[in-house]
């Protein structure tokens, strides 16, 4: 074989090759989800009292605004939570005299973890993060207001009281829920089991979300979301 032969043929096998290789990209793009209108992103409770520096902060927590932000950019629909409080709420470990954060006790709903004050209504550590960057979002719901009964989810108060999420979410015709946010093993996990419970597909976007993990919270959250067929997916996935 002459020279020129044997670069022809490295040549042709060198194309061929990068023919192979754009063609696998492409399965790998379409095996992504593709995002549509019956898609929903739900962005939970990223506030400042749950980033580094406010009083429930979350580790990290501050972590998961970049990836929330290219995330909005992907879905065409996108509502956000917010932890909304009163003074002296039932879940803030302050409200109970010789009680101290982490620790629980018994609400008229069952077991309540106790939490330092935290996203008092109308305060800054309520606030949305300031780089939270969602101009397009359609929601704000507002969750757990009522001064005696939290609400991690954004679909059932903690006494199951539904706070019309669901209806609305149904009346507009969306049939999948992608949650992200704070915390992991709380709002996110209890958001996402929630939607299941109410008859949407769920996917929690792991990466852009962070947990509190207090007693084992994290793992038994994924547990519990694992078995409501909630999906465990990455940014990644999403085309
Ligand atoms: C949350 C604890 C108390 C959360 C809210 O957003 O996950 N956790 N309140
Ligand atoms: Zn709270």
């Amino acid at each position: 074989m002459t020279d020129t032969g044997l670069d022809f043929t490295r040549r042709a096998a060198l194309g061929m090759l990068s023919g192979a290789f754009a063609a696998a990209a492409a399965r790998a793009e379409q095996a992504k989800m593709q995002i549509g209108e019956t898609d929903v992103l739900i962005v939970v409770d990223v506030q400042n009292d749950f980033l580094p520096g406010g009083s429930l902060a979350v580790p990290k927590g501050d972590e998961v605004i970049a990836p929330i932000n290219a995330l909005a950019q992907k879905f065409a629909h996108v509502i956000l939570t917010q932890d909304w409080h009163t003074p002296r709420h039932a879940s803030f470990a302050s409200t109970h005299s010789g009680k101290k954060p982490f620790e629980t006790t018994a609400l008229r709903y069952g077991t309540q973890v106790l939490w330092p004050d935290h996203c008092v209504q109308g305060s800054r550590g309520a606030a949305l993060a300031d780089a939270l960057d969602i101009a397009k979002a359609e929601l704000i719901i507002r969750k757990g207001y009522r001064a005696d009964t939290d609400s991690y989810s954004a679909f059932n108060e903690a006494d199951r009281r539904p706070t019309g999420l669901a209806g609305y979410l149904k009346e507009r015709g969306f049939k999948r829920v992608f949650c992200a946010g704070l915390a992991t093993d709380f709002c996110v996990a209890w958001t996402a089991q929630d939607a299941r419970g109410a008859g949407f597909d769920a996917a929690v976007i792991e990466d852009a979300s962070r947990g509190i993990d207090t007693q084992g919270s994290l793992a038994a959250a994924w547990e519990a979301m694992a078995k409501a067929g909630v999906q465990r997916i990455n940014s990644a996935a999403i085309a």
